[in-house]
């Protein structure tokens, strides 16, 4: 019998399709002259050119008809835009925190406060680092110090919440700076670089408990904190009645500060912000953001961005959509994993993360064997992700040196509400052929490196 009766029930996607945008297969004699072209760097290929694209979860989501209905209720004020106070309004009632300002995503939001909390000399402790958190950190003068548990720099391990901070290693590094020399804790939720792994709520609790008695404060990276809240309410005792809003409002509770791209949980194609509930800190935000995104009404977006923000938070914090977003990664994982597939454990909330140190461990780390299986994916099928290794960890800006990560991973990455349980299925049998003709695998070298976000821009060619 093909298909064995169930043993249990299945879920669907709480939506239906209303508009569909047509996508292009290619031969592989065509993408490997792509590849080519693209320096193999999957950031450089032309999207008409890539079939199923996992590059990111950021800025490809699907909106809803309500969502677009609001982008014809834009309020293109240069100043007091209507859609500025619906959107305050959203982020005060499904976040907490009390202030407001709007930036064009989760960078400008990263760079406002970078410059106003980092003085040279300054180290910020978090739960692993992310790229462009970190080059803002830095480009102010402070240095980032990685307090996450140790389980999370093993891909095997599967530790329920991997983005935990270790206690230990956080009092260590407050007592060796002194709590002065610390602006503030960076705290991430779920920690993209760790694979997509959440924290518990008892472990921020924690992390609270730490640092408030000592002035230190906390500043979340919400940018997939609905995704943490769901996997608290999955796996933490005492969440399991609660609704994902309820926990999502207690995990911010713990922090003072949050910055937010929300072009990944909030269901937008654009917009972030950076909300406080320290007055100080939002003047000083509110009048910076003028200087380098626009007036604090608007920080770099339309009022019609705003509008389908607000609409979007409202929508990603319901607990059928995000059973369903995370199901759809749960269900690419476990298609790996039945095959024997190595990939990070366990499966993450926003990409299934690829282990290409087990993939080829033939290839050495200083030739990136994570950016070549993700070349070989994509010469494959058509299906573009994303290093996320030794590329994009670049260079300590002290030493010049290359560092390299425990983890080399190749990030297959699922936008919200864009493909279908079939488009799973053909990137897993993707995988599993790349997986297949892993020992003809080469390494590259890197012949083009730009000094910032190197991964970005990189060129490659075989080594
Ligand atoms: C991504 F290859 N993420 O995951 P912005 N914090 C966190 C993010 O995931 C994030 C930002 C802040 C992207 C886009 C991207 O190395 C890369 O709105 C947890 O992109 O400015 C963005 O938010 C920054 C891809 C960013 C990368 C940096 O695909």
């Amino acid at each position: 019998m093909a298909y064995p009766k169930p043993s249990r029930r299945s879920w669907a996607e709480p939506w239906k399709i209303k508009m569909v945008e047509p996508i292009r297969m290619t031969t592989s004699a065509d993408r490997e002259k792509f590849m080519v072209e693209a320096g193999y760097n999957t950031f450089l290929l032309r999207s008409e050119d890539v079939y199923i694209d996992l590059l990111t979860d950021s800025g490809t989501n699907a909106m809803s008809d309500r969502q677009w209905s609001g982008l014809m209720l834009g309020d293109e004020a240069y100043a007091g835009s209507r859609n500025f106070y619906n959107l305050w309004e959203a982020v005060t009632r499904y976040y907490g925190y009390k202030y407001l300002v709007p930036t064009h995503q989760g960078r400008g939001a990263e760079h406002i406060l970078s410059k106003i909390m980092i003085h040279a000399g300054d180290t910020i402790p978090g739960n692993m680092y992310f790229t462009t958190t970190r080059l803002h950190q830095e480009l102010a003068g402070g240095t980032f110090v990685d307090v996450i548990i140790d389980e999370a720099h093993d891909p095997a391990n599967a530790h329920p919440f991997k983005g935990n901070v270790d206690l230990a290693k956080l009092r260590h590094v407050i007592d060796e700076a002194g709590p002065g020399k610390i602006p503030y804790v960076s705290i991430a939720g779920t920690v993209n670089m760790a694979g997509g792994q959440p924290q518990s709520m008892e472990n921020l609790r924690a992390v609270r408990a730490i640092c408030q008695p000592q002035g230190i404060p906390i500043v979340l990276d919400a940018t997939r904190a609905v995704e943490n809240a769901y996997f608290i309410q999955q796996r933490e005792p005492g969440y399991q009645s609660k609704k994902v809003a309820e926990i999502l409002k207690e995990y911010c509770s713990y922090t003072d500060t949050c910055t937010m791209s929300a072009k990944k949980d909030a269901l937008v194609n654009i917009g972030g912000w950076l909300a406080t509930n320290e007055q100080g800190l939002f003047e000083e935000a509110r009048n910076m953001v003028v200087v380098y995104e626009g007036l604090h009404t608007y920080g770099g977006l339309a009022g019609r961005d705003m509008e389908a923000m607000a609409c979007g938070i409202a929508e990603s914090v319901q607990d059928d959509h995000i059973r369903a977003r995370i199901g759809q990664v749960e269900y690419l994982g476990n298609h790996l994993l039945d095959w024997g597939i190595p990939i990070v454990q366990p499966i993450g909330g926003h990409a299934v993360f690829l282990d290409a140190k087990a993939f080829y461990p033939h290839i050495p780390q200083s030739q990136y064997p994570a950016q070549a299986l993700a070349c070989y994916v994509y010469i494959d099928s058509g299906v573009r992700t994303m290093e996320r290794g030794a590329v994009s960890a670049g260079r300590d800006p002290k030493t010049g040196e290359e560092r390299f990560p425990n983890l080399e991973l190749v990030r297959v990455t699922i936008p919200r509400r864009v493909y279908t349980q079939a488009h799973m299925d053909v990137v897993a049998e993707s995988v599993l052929e790349v997986f297949e003709q892993r020992e003809q695998a080469r390494g590259l070298k890197m012949t083009y490196e730009p000094k910032y976000l190197r991964f970005f821009q990189a060129r490659f060619e075989p080594a």
